[in-house]
């Protein structure tokens, strides 16, 4: 049920849920009730429903819903101090829109979950409508449509992505409710700044668990996965099916570890505790590396049963960790230099290293910044324009990048187009002006599926 401080305009107190019941027309639905603790009913009157829900024993009916609606119901058997508070909603959608539905789920993950609950969370998105902040000044509403997966979408987008950009959290809190004193949080968290909201929501339509919300210290929202049920049943399956490849992967293996022991209820225990407390000592900035080469061999690409390096990989870490910009400095000598990169932790050499070797293109190094951090980019102009540019293109990035690297492939072509068959760029006035123009250019905006429209 959605509480009555929660409710938005046209929704109904007591009556509308966080978990709709997502059913196809005209096709002939065998519904099985149970009770999980006391009788219930299970109550549709609308779609001529009324069904006990006893414990231990499984009720079942077959209904049709003849058009595409939303119909309303409520337990209808006395059940206990909330029987006023258990609405049901299930909603009837044409079955070519179910089919796609369905079929946008089955070539991700396949978590086992009800087909309800996979599909929410995208109807109560759908239609809403949020304001992206691009800059100090400029600023539009984008009205999310029913958030579909991009067709060129790749798991190992999502895997590049987290690599940069998630953490996998352990807390230890004091607890009055349980033994041993302590409570043990468990998350998967995936942060950014808010101007990538529509990136976030894509990616929690993609896994289909989980919430936003905002960290206040900073611009800063966070998608976040904390119930068990979801962690166990998709995003663990998830990094077990596409693995990280940095000092991320040393993180998730002993998270892992921890959720085990939570899951089997060991961390109600000293001992259990006390596992969990070790482990969470050397997780995320904890880590000590001293060229261990257990470690080193974890981590290297050439590890037996390594899975590949994917291309959607590098593009979900250029979006966490990476930069995409132009010197647009009309005085500077570099004026109209494109700048594509990775920044990293210097322990994260073999990762860089092994993106590198990908490209396997000369003017694509490693250098380091300073003490701690290391980045991979590119001197050469040719490689920007002609490996690295059409690369992103190709194995496409999403997010506020992605709008980013619209306008440098453009520039790039145009850049291209002046030099002719010159080596170098005669940078006239109208030439910098052209480039400013499609640099400062606002016709392009991120659609609802973080992929870029442009609006004339
Ligand atoms: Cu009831």
């Amino acid at each position: 049920m959605i509480p009555e401080s929660d409710l938005e305009l046209g929704q109904f107190r007591l009556l509308d849920v966080d978990n709709r019941l997502i059913i196809p027309i005209d096709c002939h639905i065998r519904l099985i009730v149970t009770g999980a603790d006391v009788l219930h009913s299970f109550a549709v009157p609308s779609l001529g429903l009324k069904l006990d829900a006893v414990p231990g024993r499984l009720n079942q009916v077959s209904f049709l819903a003849e058009r595409p609606g939303i119909f309303y119901g409520q337990c209808s058997e006395i059940c206990g101090v909330w029987h006023g508070f258990m609405p049901i909603v299930v909603e009837a959608v044409p079955s070519s829109d179910f089919l796609v539905w369905v079929e946008s789920f089955s070539q991700n993950l396949t978590p086992p979950l009800p087909l309800a609950a996979k599909l929410s969370g995208i109807f109560i998105l759908g239609g809403k409508v949020i304001t992206v902040k691009y800059s100090k000044d400029r600023e539009e509403s984008i009205k999310l449509s029913e958030p579909k997966i991009p067709a060129l979408f790749s798991p190992w987008f999502v895997v590049g992505l987290c690599e940069a950009e998630a953490c996998f959290d352990i807390t230890i809190q004091k607890s009055e409710t349980t033994k041993s004193g302590f409570s043990v949080n468990i998350r998967f968290r995936l942060s950014c700044h808010k101007r990538d909201i529509v990136l976030l929501h894509m990616i929690k339509t993609y896994f289909n668990c989980g919430i936003i919300s905002k960290i206040d210290l900073k611009d800063c929202l966070e998608y976040s996965v904390s119930d068990q049920n979801s962690i166990s049943n998709i995003i663990i399956p998830f990094f077990n099916k596409y693995p990280l490849r940095g000092t991320k992967l040393l993180d998730y293996l002993d998270w892992v570890k921890c959720f085990e022991i939570v899951k089997n209820k060991e961390h109600l225990t000293y001992k259990g505790l006390n596992k969990i407390r070790q482990i969470k000592i050397y997780l995320n900035t904890g880590r000590v590396f001293n060229n261990d080469d257990s470690i080193k061999a974890l981590l290297s690409q050439n590890k037996s049963g390594f899975v590949n390096l994917d291309p959607n990989y590098i593009s979900g870490f250029l979006v966490g960790d990476g930069y995409l910009s132009l010197i647009s400095k009309k005085e500077s000598p570099s004026f109209g230099r494109i700048k594509i990169g990775l920044t990293q932790h210097m322990n994260n050499y073999l990762l860089l290293q092994s993106i590198k070797d990908y490209f396997n293109v000369e003017n694509f190094v490693i250098s380091k910044i300073n003490k701690e951090m290391i980045s991979l980019n590119c001197g050469s102009e040719f490689t920007v324009f002609h490996i690295l540019l059409p690369f992103f293109d190709k194995y496409p990035i999403f997010g506020i990048k992605a709008i980013t690297l619209r306008k440098l492939l453009k520039i790039s072509e145009l850049i291209i187009e002046s030099k002719g068959s010159r080596k170098t760029t005669k940078w006239t006035p109208e030439l910098k002006l052209q480039v400013l123009s499609i640099w400062e250019n606002d016709n392009l905006r991120l659609k609802g599926d973080a992929t870029v429209e442009q609006v004339d």
